[in-house]
């Protein structure tokens, strides 16, 4: 379980925090990372738009990600994308550039398909990825979560979360695809 007041007291903003908590008289390990950006088009991120017309320039973009007793849990908080509108958003391999969103390379995949790019729902899904699709409401403001049954290994971490232009599908030959990448932040997870 994830003790929600730890969290708080260690969240650090662009770090990481390693903390030890007391869970049923045990002591468990609880990794925290969190990273808050503002949009920027260019310069020297962590928060990046490709597009500004679907991520403008000035929206915030917030990733916290906790790891405890196996699991990872992430979440991600917008602010000033367009209204009502569904944006993909999965954690990616690398990490986010001024250039492109390409440059973010593929999903992270816990168990990585031996082929690319990964369009298999055996391997391309929500448990086997971070999927982080978020809604907006009327002001553009959405938040979503996501909570995955292993922790990253150190030597082989997520980098980044991208934005994309469209919800997540699911079925065989286009499973995590979302269109086009107008949105990147960096996130040391
Ligand atoms: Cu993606």
């Amino acid at each position: 379980m994830i003790h929600t007041r730890s969290l708080a007291s260690i969240a650090l903003l662009g770090a990481t925090a390693v903390a030890l908590t007391a869970c049923g008289g045990e002591q468990s390990r609880t990794a925290v990372t969190e990273v808050t950006a503002t949009v920027a088009r260019g310069g020297d991120g962590p928060a990046f738009t490709y597009d500004p017309k679907l991520v403008p320039v000035g929206a915030t973009v917030a990733v916290t990600d906790a790891e405890q007793d196996g699991s990872t849990v992430t979440t991600l908080r917008v602010t000033g994308l367009l209204p009502n509108r569904t944006y993909g958003a999965h954690a990616h391999a690398k990490p986010c550039t001024a250039a492109s969103g390409a440059d973010a390379g593929p999903h992270y995949q816990f168990s990585e398909d031996p082929v690319t790019p990964s369009v298999d729902p055996s391997y391309a899904n929500p448990m086997n990825e971070i999927w982080l699709d978020v809604t907006t409401d009327a002001n553009g403001a959405g938040e979503s979560t996501a909570t995955v049954p292993w922790v990253f290994p150190d030597d082989r971490r997520a980098e980044s979360v991208v934005l994309h232009q469209k919800p997540t599908a699911t079925h065989a030959g286009h499973a995590g695809t979302a269109g086009g990448r107008p949105g990147c932040i960096t996130v040391g997870f």
